[in-house]
């Protein structure tokens, strides 16, 4: 039986000292009503809450948890670093071996520097590549995401498309005006920006599958003709594979898709769920970064070493069973898939790896315009009922599910099984 009653007092104590009762905005549960579950505890697939109710987890905080909660070597591998210190602001051994890691899966990240979070990540690359190339304007994808600085909260994805609040107020309209937004999936629209403002512009950032407007993933030739308008152009190409990296494959979506990005941009995975990030590329535009060239970045936190030791424990772990996640990711979109199909249920399984999205929406998913034809009122009914079942599920239709290399045959079934029962559910309701 599924009761709650410390989450909701803990959250009325949260509202009254925390905007929204929130670190981050979509965990308020704004888009799906009701009011957020309090977390008490993860392991493995399985998270439980306050009230000591059990959930199959899907968010594994936004995707980090490549292996799961509170696994075995990880936090391990936190203790011993604990153990040792905490933070130096100092060069330790280990932010080489986190690189070296990285760069084997990844070697077009000729050279990296670690940062804090995707978004600082992603801010400095920016910055990095306006140097670089001595031009101001970048390009974006209307639906994507990357991270919450002034320039890119221009009809981004994630919890701005969840919360409808496409035009953020705070940012300065110059800002504003050096991002220029197109369609994702769309060369046109890119060759057009270009054409409009020739010389002008100095990258176009892009989530090489898009992951916050739902998964989506490139069409046919997308990457290859953005990799060469972008070498016509003399402008860099930065793939923001902070939530690809790791997920759509091994290697990122650089290696799936076989495109060559000048910079990349990474977090999540590579901390394991501590906070991290990472920028890197091309070395002869690295060489631009103090304090080898001019183009400033510092952290006092950054390569924090317990950060760094549980990426790296993440990554050890996690690659070595990479294949079994996406294979459990496969089984479960076809699964889902199979249930709504049986219902007569208009839903798009949309993955790649081990991230994926369903949509409830009868026409293909391409880009926002599509993903935003997905009946988003079904879908907060749906999680719902799937939390009451024990499911666990990002309280958005714009962020992806992930999948995790120990979501086991009894995970797997019980959230089908609870997809079944929710779905009955919600279509005997309406
Ligand atoms: N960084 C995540 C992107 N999908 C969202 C996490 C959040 O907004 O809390």
């Amino acid at each position: 039986m599924y009761t709650r009653s410390r989450s909701d007092v803990l959250f009325a104590t949260a509202r009254d000292c925390m905007p929204g009762g929130v670190s981050s905005p979509v965990r308020a549960y704004k888009a799906v009503g009701g009011s957020p579950v309090f977390i008490e505890q993860g392991a493995g697939a399985w998270i439980q809450d306050v009230d000591g109710n059990r959930y199959v987890d899907y968010v594994l905080s936004y995707g980090p948890l490549l292996v799961g909660h509170a696994h075995q070597e990880v936090v391990d591998a936190i203790q011993v670093a604990a153990r040792k210190g905490t933070s130096f602001g100092a060069c330790t051994e280990h932010e080489s071996n986190l690189i070296r890691k990285i760069q084997s899966f990844m070697p077009l990240m000729e050279r990296l520097r670690l940062v804090n979070s995707g978004t600082e990540a992603v801010m400095s690359a920016l910055r990095l590549a306006r140097a670089f190339t001595g031009r101001d304007k970048i390009i974006k994808c209307a639906g994507n995401y990357h991270g919450h600085a002034d320039c890119l909260l221009v009809e981004a994805g994630s919890g701005v498309a969840t919360l409808g609040l496409p035009n953020c107020p705070g940012i300065p309209k110059h800002v504003a005006e050096d991002t220029l937004v197109v369609p994702f999936n769309n060369l046109s629209a890119v060759e057009q920006a270009f054409e409009k403002h020739p010389g002008e512009i100095a990258a176009m950032i892009v989530e090489p599958v898009a992951g916050n407007m739902g998964v989506i993933p490139p069409a046919d030739g997308y990457l290859n003709g953005l990799r060469q308008i972008l070498t016509d152009q003399n402008a860099l190409l930065i793939f923001d594979e902070v939530m690809t990296g790791f997920r759509v494959h091994p290697g990122g979506a650089q290696a799936l898709y076989d495109v060559a990005p000048d910079l990349t941009t990474l977090g999540k995975v590579i901390g394991g769920g501590l906070p991290i990030g990472a920028y890197g590329g091309r070395d002869d535009i690295m060489t631009w970064i103090a304090p080898e060239g001019s183009v400033y970045q510092a952290g006092t936190l950054s390569g924090n070493p317990i950060a760094v030791q549980a990426g790296l424990a993440t990554l050890n772990s996690g690659l070595n069973e990479w294949d079994y996640a996406a294979s459990q990711a496969a089984l479960l979109m076809n699964g889902l898939g199979a249930i709504a199909s049986d219902k007569s249920v208009p839903m798009q399984v949309n993955g790649v790896g081990t991230m994926f999205s369903c949509f409830f929406t009868g026409a293909p998913v391409m880009d926002w315009d599509t993903a935003s034809t997905s009946n988003v009122v079904f879908f907060a009914k749906v999680f719902r009922q799937l939390l009451i079942r024990g499911v666990h599920l990002a309280p958005s239709q714009y962020e992806a599910w992930f999948m995790s290399t120990v979501h086991d045959s009894e995970a797997i079934k019980h959230t089908l099984d609870a997809f079944d029962e929710a779905l009955e559910v919600v279509l005997n309701d309406d």
